[in-house]
């Protein structure tokens, strides 16, 4: 029996030597230590055997069963060695190939035009404001001095949801609720950008929703100079140092006296071209100084307290800065549109 061994070992041992891949192994383990090998035969018979021999010949076929079993993982553990190598071989990398490209966006040049008058607000000393596209007729209306009935909050103008509530036609609300909260002490110092909605039937200049960012300035002592400063200085960061600016007369419910204001043409720089129609100015924005019904109704003492206010539509004012001619390109998401703004 111990020669029946010793020839099964020497067998397994020239099959393992044979073995080229993991597939092979596993079949000599299966045929010579599976539960239907010669090895396991050899145990099975060993109830034939006297008691002398069978612990002998018991240890001897343990002994064989664990250097077959030794020399399978060395193969294994040799073949496995050997694929990695071949694998490595054959997938060398050459570092020194260029990298390939990836494609990089931009942001939407209406949210470029934002965040840069954003910016530069924050740069001022202002903070941001934002509140809901879905208001209160109180909120939208009667806070900003627009009781009912004024014409300026024609039904036919706003997106009524219900006889109280609608799409925000402007984000001065947000500057209403802000001053609220304020309690009565200044100041307060905010831009409020957002979206706004208004019944429009939409063309190259004109859109159902569009942007507005409005500002708002409340404490003792501020006076129209001040808007006046604050708005020369976003003139000139926006359009460049050299611009001039001029205020008109002009009227809005939520603020006495009102404005508007052009600045010098970028283009032309005063002298008349197709950009300022030949009048040598662009109007950009309208502002005042807060009416004082206003300052009482969100709770701040008129006779203590001054304000200024202004709105800019920066649809607008990206397509005066980049020269785009219909407002409907910001909303079509034309990626051959958008790509043109890679540096704005
Ligand atoms: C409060 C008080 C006053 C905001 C103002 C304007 C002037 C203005 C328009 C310009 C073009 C909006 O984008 S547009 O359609 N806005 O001319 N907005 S003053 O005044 C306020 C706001 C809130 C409490």
């Amino acid at each position: 029996m111990k020669d029946r061994l010793e020839a099964l070992k020497v067998e397994a041992i020239e099959k393992i030597n044979q073995s080229h891949d993991l597939k092979d192994i596993q079949a000599v383990k299966v045929a010579y230590l599976g539960k239907k090998g010669p090895i396991t035969e050899v145990l099975k018979g060993m109830g034939k055997l006297s008691a002398e021999e069978r612990p002998v010949i018991g240890a001897y076929a343990n002994e064989v069963r664990d250097s077959i079993q030794l020399e399978l993982d060395k193969k294994q553990t040799e073949l496995e060695n050997a694929a990695i190598s071949e694998k490595l071989a054959k997938e060398t990398i050459d570092v020194s190939l260029p990298g390939r490209p990836v494609k990089q966006g931009n942001a939407h040049p209406l949210t470029a035009v934002v965040t840069e008058i954003e910016d530069l607000f924050l740069s001022m000393g202002f903070t941001i404001a934002e509140g809901p596209e879905v208001e209160t007729d109180y909120y939208n209306f009667e806070a900003l001095n627009l009781p009912k009935g004024h014409p300026a909050r024609d039904m036919q103008d706003s997106f009524f949801i219900t006889e109280d509530i609608l799409l925000r036609t402007q984000t001065s609300p947000v500057q209403a609720r802000t001053m609220e909260k304020h309690e009565g002490q200044g100041p307060v110092k905010i831009i409020s950008p957002g979206k706004v909605y208004r019944r429009d039937n939409d063309d190259a200049t004109h859109s159902h929703q569009f942007m507005q960012i409005e500002g708002l300035v409340v404490d003792q002592n501020v006076r129209l100079s001040d808007l006046k400063g604050v708005l020369e200085t976003f003139a000139k960061k926006m359009f460049g140092e050299d611009r001039k600016i001029r205020l008109r007369p002009s009227f809005f419910p939520f603020t006495e006296p009102s404005v508007e204001m052009d600045i010098s043409c970028f283009k032309c720089s005063g002298k008349g071209c197709s950009i300022c129609k030949q009048t040598g100015w662009i109007e950009i924005l309208g502002a005042g100084m807060v009416h004082p019904n206003v300052l009482e109704m969100a709770g701040f003492d008129s006779k203590k307290y001054t304000g200024f206010a202004f709105g800019m539509g920066p649809e607008r004012i990206a397509m005066l800065k980049y020269g785009i001619d219909d407002i409907r390109h910001f909303y079509a998401n034309d990626i051959r549109f958008l790509k043109q703004f890679k540096n704005a």
